[in-house]
Order: structure tokens, then sequence, then C-alpha cells
């Protein structure tokens, strides 16, 4: 990237204009933190295109968007440490949502209301193209009000100072609006109603019910409550890191976030919630109905059992956002994706916590979940010769070390037909049983499976992280019909020899049907984390793994067939991925 002749340019214009805002606080000149003595950053486990600074702790992604073609996403940061605290706004940019800059931090907690941190929220492009960053300050006794921050400098495309509103804070908890002061954070992206007044969510709980609470505002400075909120439910507790925008129907573009339903866009709406007890983000799809101010799920959380609630991901990834990007009109979701290790490793290695790989997302064609897709950007990360395999028999039992490539930091597609699925009634044994569960699935025998990739594996496969699946045919006894149901998986158990780790399993329901179409898995292996994507994008499982023999170039990548039966390879493309560029700017 080019940018110091622009950093120049800047910090002539940003040395006026803090002439002359002398009133307010100035954020952002202040440093990134100290660097840790130990340098941190070759280590096996650090990643190479998963986006992460160079030291410390970092947890939800914040207020990502795109202003005058740069990408900026800021998260929270310890610029002190490599566990949770402190916690300031860290700042990138970047061209492609691939290579970063890091820039200074942008908010760090200095004022009363927010000595405890500056924590998490969302950045809304207000009119005549000026973002707006809200975000919660903990105060005194971890007590959360809603604050407000704007750029020093427009013109600055790198936005590196931000000024905090002298109104701030701008929603706090009082004895009339019965608002919990110790549940209370994490403004959502406002968007517009027809009434012209802005709207934000806010999450909170009242004992065990999670709460959207719902704010509007003329001048984004004035904040009303709503008299209820646009969602809420009971035992889930509380909600963290709403997110609430519009999809459209039959379309894989993405839509502003004020686009409302009505006669000229053929929009759904969709909730996500960030479960705190569970450290898990559910998300709903439904109505919005603008003149009543409330979301009306199609299945809501009242309605049924939270295991049936769709996740972005099933695996690691939390407090997750989206955002509206403009230039390529796509809706953009970014995710924490946090460690699995042990806490104290964190300071020994120097750092802790990465991001997902940005995802595109739209609404399926079923209407009925989203798809998940890595960004087109990351490809150009792969190399330009790619292992390629088409057409293999699969025999049972069968394991295929994929040569050429580099398996710690690689990006897999592949794809499978299951043949003779209708015959397979010996496979069947299982049927009929109840089918809820698809982690516990992942375990059980039956079926057709398992079969997928071996990821992360040592050469005798002491260690190895399996993503495959499992295909099940369900009996409906009231009517004799049939129907298959697939789970994907993502097996933690063998990934690593340091029994320390979490090595839990994940596992999800893949809405397709093997009959008629191939399962297809898409696999991120970035040194410590895989990121996989079932189904062209309709499951997605990240886990966080740490082998102590696969690790560089003696890590290895297989496909393998556990099921009884034959299995079709119908294509396999795996790439070796480059490393993204994360460079510091100084300014
Ligand atoms: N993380 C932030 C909070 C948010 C939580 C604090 C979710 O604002 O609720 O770092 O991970």
């Amino acid at each position: 990237m080019a940018l110091s002749s622009s950093v120049r340019v800047w910090n002539v214009f940003s040395l006026i204009l803090s002439l002359s805002y002398g009133v307010f606080h100035i954020e952002a000149n202040s440093h990134r933190g100290t660097p840790p003595s130990v340098f941190s950053i070759n280590q096996p486990y650090r990643t190479a295109f998963h986006f992460q600074p160079h030291h410390y702790w970092m947890n939800d992604p914040n207020g990502p968007m795109i202003y005058k073609g740069l990408y900026h996403v800021f998260y929270q940061y310890n610029p002190k440490g490599a566990t949770f605290g402190n916690i300031a706004w860290g700042h990138s940019m970047s061209r492609d949502l691939v290579n970063w800059a890091l820039l200074p931090l942008a908010l760090s907690p200095t004022k009363s209301y927010d000595i405890n941190g500056c924590w998490s929220g969302s950045a809304t492009i207000l009119h005549g193209n000026k973002p707006a960053l809200l975000y919660t300050g903990a105060g005194p006794n971890q007590n959360q009000t809603q604050n407000l921050a704007l750029p020093l400098n427009l013109s600055d495309p790198f936005l590196v100072h931000w000024v905090r509103s002298p109104l701030n804070p701008l929603i706090a908890p009082t004895s009339e609006n019965h608002i919990n002061a110790t549940s209370f954070r994490d403004p959502t992206t406002a968007w517009l109603g027809h009434d012209g007044l802005w709207r934000i969510l806010v999450g909170s709980q009242r004992r065990d019910t999670g709460l959207a609470l719902l704010f509007k505002s003329k001048d984004f400075v004035h904040w009303v409550k709503a008299k209820h909120p646009l969602y809420s439910a009971k035992h889930c507790g509380m909600w963290e890191c709403p997110d609430f925008f519009p999809v459209f129907i039959n379309s894989t573009f993405g839509a502003e976030t004020s686009t409302l339903p009505g006669k000229d866009f053929n929009v759904r709406h969709v909730l996500k919630l960030s479960l705190n007890d569970l450290i898990q983000d559910y998300y709903l799809i439904g109505s919005y109905n603008v003149t009543r101010d409330r979301f009306i799920p199609d299945m809501g959380l009242k309605d049924t059992e939270l295991s049936s609630v769709m996740r972005y991901d099933y695996g690691k990834f939390y407090a997750s956002k989206t955002f509206y990007d403009d230039a390529k009109k796509r809706r953009i979701l970014w995710g924490w994706v946090k460690e699995s290790s042990v806490q104290k490793e964190y300071s020994q290695r120097g750092w802790s916590g990465i991001q997902g790989i940005p995802r595109s997302v739209w609404l399926d064609e079923s209407g009925k979940q989203l798809v998940q897709w890595p960004i087109e950007e990351i490809e150009k990360l792969r190399s330009s010769k790619p292992f390629i395999w088409h057409s293999k028999q699969l025999q049972p039992g069968a394991l295929l070390h994929v040569p050429r490539v580099t398996a710690a930091q690689a990006d897999v597609e592949v794809s499978f037909e299951v043949q003779d699925l209708a015959e397979k009634e010996e496979e069947w044994k299982q049927s009929g049983r109840k089918m809820t569960d698809p982690q516990r699935m992942c375990g059980e025998k039956g079926g057709i499976g398992p079969f997928g990739l071996l990821v992360l594996a040592s050469k005798g496969l002491r260690e190895h992280t399996s993503v495959f699946f499992r295909v099940f045919k369900l009996k409906n006894d009231s009517d004799n019909s049939t129907k298959f149901v697939v789970v994907m998986c993502s097996d933690q158990s063998r990934s690593s020899l340091d029994r320390k780790n979490d090595l839990s399993s994940y596992g999800a329901f893949l809405d397709l049907d093997p009959l008629h179409h191939k399962l297809s898995l898409r696999t991120l292996i970035d040194h410590s984390v895989v990121e996989s994507f079932g189904g062209q994008g309709k499951a997605c499982i990240t886990a966080r793994v740490y082998p102590t023999l696969a690790i560089n170039d003696e890590a290895h990548l297989f496909v393998f067939n556990n099921a009884t039966s034959n299995l079709k390879l119908t294509t396999l493309t795996a790439w070796s991925m480059k490393k993204a560029r994360v460079k510091s700017i100084n300014i």
C-alpha cells in the first residue's frame, strides 16, 4: 500500500485541525500499546491470513465500515496485555479486507463514563457521508452508557483521530427508564425510519429476559427510548452485540441498513443476538413491522428450543457484526474467534484472539437461512498452481494424502457424491431415532460416513482435526416417508497432544438433499484456525486448534472415507495460501 505520502499530507491537516478543535478531547494520537519483550510474530499458532494485531488481547469486531474507498475495522483491544482488560478501540484499515494497516487506538478509556473500558459499538454513515461511532462506556461499578465519537477530520480517509461528543453519555440508565445499569451495551449501526428518525438497538436484560432495546433520535445526539423493545425473549439471559439488518429476497446483493420493507424493496430482516450465557451468536429471520417498530421472527426464540435456532457458525465465533459495503453492494460479516487454549498461554504467547475471515452474507433462496462465503478478495492469497484431483473413487477406509500444498496455510475446496444413496438400506440401522442434536450425531454410528478432510494432521495421524459429513435417513412414522439428513462436523478431539486445550467437537445440520446435490466443503486452514463452510456456505464451523507435531511444514492434509460404502470425490482443489500483510503505520 502506498500510504506514506497520504500519511504526511494527513499529518499536516491533522495539525491544523487539531488546533481548531481545542475544546474537544482528541483521541488516537496515543500508542497501540507497549510491545511485549518477547517478539511474538513468528510463532506456530499465529495466523497468516486471519486478522490479528501484532500483539496483545483482541475480542469483538467494532464499527466495521467503508469510508472513501477504505475499509475500517475497530476491535476491542487491550493495549497493555494479552488478557482481557483496559479495553480500548484498536483500529485497522485496508483497501481489500485482506492486507491491513494498524492505526493508533481510536478510543481509549479516559473519561469518567468509560474509565473501565470503551466497549463494543458500531459505525453509522450519517447524511453527507459522515461516519459516527456509537460505543458503550463502562464507567464506575461497570455501569454502562452509550456514547458518540466523530472523526476529527473528515478529509482524512484513515479516520485516525476521533472526538468524543461533549454531550456524552448520550444514553444512560436512570430511575425512570428502568434500564439495568450493568446490562446495557453494544449499540447497533443505526437505521432510518420512514419518519426520518434514526433508530438503534442496545442489548440488555431484565431478570432472565433478553432485550433488544430500541432508541430513536432526530439528531443522533438526543435519544429517546421506545415504549417497547424491538424484540425480547425469556430464559436466554443477557443479549450482547445485537445486529439488525435487511436482506434481499432472491438476491446475493446486500441491502443498505436503512432499506425498509415495502413496495420498493423485497426485503426480510435479520436479528442477531450474542448470548452472553453461552458465548454463542444466534440469528432470527423475520419481518420488521415498521409502523409498530417490532421485529416478528418466522421462528422466534420463544417458539422453540435454542438448539433449533440458527447460528452463523457452530464453532467458535462470537460478538459478530455486519456492515453494508457500498462499493461492492454486499453485506459483510465479521466475528471474533477466541482461543481454545488456557489463559496462561495467552500471556506466554503475547497475544490472544483473532477475527474470522470477513464473510459475504445473504438470504438463502429457501428464505429460511442465511448463506455465508469468505469474501472473494481472500482468493488473491491463493497460490497460482493449486493441487487438483478430479473424479476419484474413494473405497471404504480410504485415506489419501494431498501433496504439494502448505497444509498449515491453505484453502481447500472438495466435493463428494454419495453413491447409491437410495439403495443403501444396510446403512440406515439408526433410522427412526430422534435426530435433533447434530453435535451428538457427529459421533454416532450408522448412516453413511464419516467422510471428509483431515487437516493439520501429523504424519502418523497422532494429531489431526477432522472436518467431515455424515448422512442419516430419517423416517417420518406418521406417513412412512423418509428423508436424508446431513450433518457437518468439526472434531477437535485429536487436534493436539496437549490435552489442556478445549478439544470439543462441533456439529451442524446441513440443509441439503444428498440425493440431488453434491456435498461440498471449503476449509480455510491457518495454523491454529480451521474455518469450514459446508454446502457452499449453508453451514459454517470454526475451530481453534494447537497441534504440537503438525505445525508449519510438519502439517499434512488428507481426504478420508470411513463410510462402509464407496464414495466419489468429484473434485478437490487445494491452494497454498500466501501471508496477508499487517503493518503498523506510525502517525
Ligand atoms: N465484549 C465487550 C462488550 C460486549 C462483549 C467488552 C461481547 O461490550 O458485550 O469487551 O464479547
